[in-house]
């Protein structure tokens, strides 16, 4: 049964909460705060801990990926179609967790309004970085800026995909310029490293600077400048003419073969951000580093659900979800080009745990290990359970940047020439295979 709109929880923009702050009401952003304090301090046992929920999205790996890397280990979905619903179940099972923290009933997930105004001249809202937080008249590190594993994590695929994510308990989660490989052959490099950078404040300022030329233009990397453009992406994102081409790499790039139109899907800006806000730079594999050896947990796959920005990073990625499906007439169905390239359980990082390789993907995928109340019963949530996040969900968007955008057909329709496409190449696509590196260009 719809919900009445009076019903609806609405996720705002981070920097309001921030703003509200500023001016004196603290309590939305307090409370937001004692939530992430309360479920990053439950043990790894528990379900609604933030090492068991942050590693749902890599590590610590299961199933047929834990030992083969022709599997995932992981249960995110990314390259294939089930990529904007897989994260939507996921954001809903995290926010469920932080409202179970006592106090925390009325807390919901705020969004980074990456293409606001704010985020393209300054980066990442304070409320992400600032170091401390004052909470109940205490000094407290801020929640949101990192997380100290409560738990010890074993990479068995190292060197595959591509290093060695192995993280002990104590390892405390890092962005850009930092590096986070502390396995056995990267620690005396990353040491070495991260002493370059001993002052939190200037990292913060090199974060953000990182953002905002990803946001707003390009990088430069080893003296090459290569064009990013991420608010543009997200603009572009709102105009791929269908579901299946919106929602992934995978099948926007075969869409581009196809059609010679230029298809930029949600998952490629989202995949920018990661990059941008963790660094990348794996020699003989990807350079997405302006400061070399940059290797944050946010720009791999493995280990970026255990960086609190993720959350908020992808709230907004569900929120242009939202907007597109709004836009384009699917607030109450999806459709999938049926065995599409991005329908295919081995399309771009391999199967998740339980799935068979070389299945077909479709509304009705699994999209474990979420589990919904169903006649008694729990099973496994699927995309037809979360299309309409009003009505099926029971949330909303507050208002942010890119709402009202209009869709110009005309610019939709019209062919964009070849030339203006960017295509990396040479790029070996088995040895990455749960990166996000592809198409974030
Ligand atoms: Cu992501």
């Amino acid at each position: 049964m719809p919900k009445k709109d009076s019903l609806l929880r609405v996720r705002r923009s981070l920097q309001d909460l921030q703003d509200e702050y500023l001016k004196g009401q603290k309590k939305p952003l307090e409370d937001l705060m004692r939530a992430w304090k309360g479920i990053k301090q439950l043990p790894p046992t528990d379900p609604k801990s933030f090492f068991v929920l942050g590693g749902y999205h890599g590590e610590p790996f299961r199933g047929a990926g834990w030992g083969s890397s022709s599997f995932w280990g992981g249960y995110c979905n990314h390259g294939n179609i089930l990529f904007p619903t897989w994260h939507r179940a996921y954001l809903l099972k995290l926010e469920e967790a932080l409202q179970s923290i006592p106090g925390c009933g009325d807390v919901m997930l705020p969004y980074w309004d990456e293409t606001s105004e704010d985020s393209l001249k300054n980066g990442i809202p304070w409320a992400l970085t600032q170091k401390n937080f004052e909470l109940d008249g205490q000094t407290i590190p801020n929640p949101l800026r990192s997380f100290v594993f409560t738990k010890g994590i074993v990479d068995h695929l190292s060197p595959f995909p591509d290093a060695d994510y192995s993280k002990p308990k104590g390892y405390e989660t890092v962005r850009y310029p930092l590096s986070g490989l502390v396995g056995p052959n990267d620690k005396a490099a990353t040491d070495a490293h991260n002493a370059k950078f001993p002052d939190y404040e200037a990292n913060v300022k090199l974060l953000n600077a990182n953002v905002v030329n990803w946001l707003t233009s390009s990088i430069v990397v080893g003296g090459q400048t290569i064009p990013t453009n991420v608010h543009k992406k997200y603009q572009d994102c709102l105009e791929a003419p269908n579901y299946t081409v919106f929602s992934n790499t995978t099948s926007a790039s075969a869409w581009q073969d196809d059609s010679d139109t230029l298809a930029v899907p949600l998952e490629s800006p989202h995949n920018s951000i990661h990059l941008a806000v963790g660094g990348f730079d794996l020699p003989n594999v990807f350079d997405a580093s302006p400061i070399e050896g940059a290797n944050g947990d946010m720009g791999e796959n493995d280990t970026a659900g255990l960086d609190p920005i993720f959350f908020f990073h992808h709230c907004f990625v569900d929120r242009v979800f939202w907007l597109w499906q709004k836009a384009h007439g699917c607030t109450e169905h999806l459709e999938i080009i049926p065995k599409y390239p991005g329908t295919n359980s081995v399309d771009n990082q391999g199967p998740t745990p339980g799935t068979v390789p070389n299945a077909w993907l479709t509304l009705e995928s699994p999209l474990d290990p979420f589990k919904k109340e169903d006649g008694g019963k729990q099973r496994p949530y699927t995309s037809l359970d979360c299309i309409n996040i009003e009505s099926q969900l029971g949330y909303t968007y507050g208002p942010g940047s890119l709402e009202g955008q209009t869709l110009v057909a005309a610019v939709a329709a019209t062919p964009a020439p070849r030339g203006q496409m960017i295509r990396v190449s040479g790029i070996n696509r088995n040895r990455i295979r749960g990166s996000f590196m592809i198409s974030a260009f």
